[in-house]
């Protein structure tokens, strides 16, 4: 059975490691399987959340298509495209905020976390984000959606909104729960200054992130002062769990090398951090690199990437506005 997937990325600034390890690698990956249908969206609505100087905004948006294709994505096998150009999920994403319930959204920890402690100054539409974020995928009937540890909360809403919208309106099946693909290994990339708090875009310190575009010297710069604690590196996984730092560091070794956590720490086992950071660096500098050159390879021709843009929202607004149009006769407009 061909799986519809359908996945987003903000254009909020430079993709990071996080990204790339939690979803873009995976994005790759799930294009590559000939059973899959992929559309991969630059959630640019999303980024208005928080406030954005527009001119930013724009250059973050190719920065994020480059950043896709650098990574593997492909244009002719997948469609690549921005949110905002195709105006059927702001307008699915109404009529499912009055499906949703407050309570629902009152849960949702990421809307906490981003607000901080002062949720009155907070925008509305970071509060409802996770709706638009259901119109997103449900416009297209995915039926798989591949996104960090981060989301999965988000992605039990969409859900629970499929099946109230089904529901209530007595359309069974019309709007289809998808399924989170969640990796099983080093799903949440943290930061590299505080193995407690994820690897974030927003994270002012930018030695708290590899970003994607950063050069060699960035690279082994960023690992080199990267957080670690005063123990030797362990000999066994039990317990990492309380050594945060640690536990960050052998994963995105395993994660980039494509070898398990365990097969890490035996190769490392009684060596001392520096030693590790070294090797560590070399692999990040040898997987983002290549990415790196290409991103800034393709963003010296702004043409190709609008073009890619285009051809993408064309494609998808044929697919939104066909379900659109189906979701607004059912609710009776
Ligand atoms: N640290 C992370 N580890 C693993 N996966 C991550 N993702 C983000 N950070 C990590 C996954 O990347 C995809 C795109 O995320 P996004 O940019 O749309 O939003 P985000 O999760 O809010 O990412 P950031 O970096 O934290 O951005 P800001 O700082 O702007 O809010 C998602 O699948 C996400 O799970």
């Amino acid at each position: 059975m061909t799986k519809k997937i359908f996945s987003g990325v903000q254009p909020t600034g430079n993709l990071h490691l996080g990204n790339y390890i939690g979803a873009i690698k995976n994005f790759v990956n799930l294009q590559n399987d000939p059973n899959n249908f992929c559309i991969y969206c630059v959630v640019d609505l999303h980024a208005t959340t928080v406030k954005q100087d527009p001119k930013e905004l724009k250059k973050n948006i190719r920065e994020t298509a480059a950043a896709f294709i650098a990574s593997g994505l492909d244009y002719k096998k997948s469609i690549i495209f921005n949110q905002s150009s195709v105006p059927a999920h702001a307008e699915g994403s109404w009529i499912l905020s009055c499906v949703a319930r407050m309570g629902w959204l009152n849960r949702m920890t990421q809307f906490k976390e981003k607000a901080g402690k002062d949720k009155e100054k907070a925008s509305v539409g970071l509060y409802i984000y996770p709706i638009l974020m259901a119109a997103d995928i449900l416009l297209y009937d995915a039926t798989h959606v591949p996104v960090g540890e981060d989301q999965k909360q988000h992605l039990e809403l969409s859900r629970d909104i499929a099946n109230k919208f089904n529901l209530d309106f007595n359309a069974p099946n019309f709007l289809i729960a998808p399924e989170p693909l969640i990796q099983k290994k080093f799903a949440r990339i943290m930061s590299l200054k505080d193995g407690n708090k994820k690897m974030s875009k927003s994270d002012p310190s930018e030695l708290s992130r590899v970003n994607l575009n950063d050069s060699s010297d960035e690279i082994y710069n960023k690992i080199k002062k990267a957080k670690t604690d005063s123990e030797p590196l362990p000999d066994n996984e039990k317990n990492l769990s309380s050594r945060p730092e640690a536990e960050n560091l052998l994963g995105i070794y395993s994660s980039l090398s494509d070898q398990s956590l365990i097969d890490t720490i035996n190769e490392f086992s009684g060596k001392n951090f520096s030693e590790f950071k070294d090797k560590l660096a070399n692999l990040v500098v040898d997987k983002i690199s290549p990415i790196s050159l290409e991103i800034n390879k393709i963003l010296k021709d702004e043409n190709f990437i609008d073009k890619i843009l285009i051809e993408g929202s064309q494609k998808a607004n044929k697919i939104a506005t066909e379900k659109i149009k189906n979701l607004k006769k059912i609710v009776g407009f």
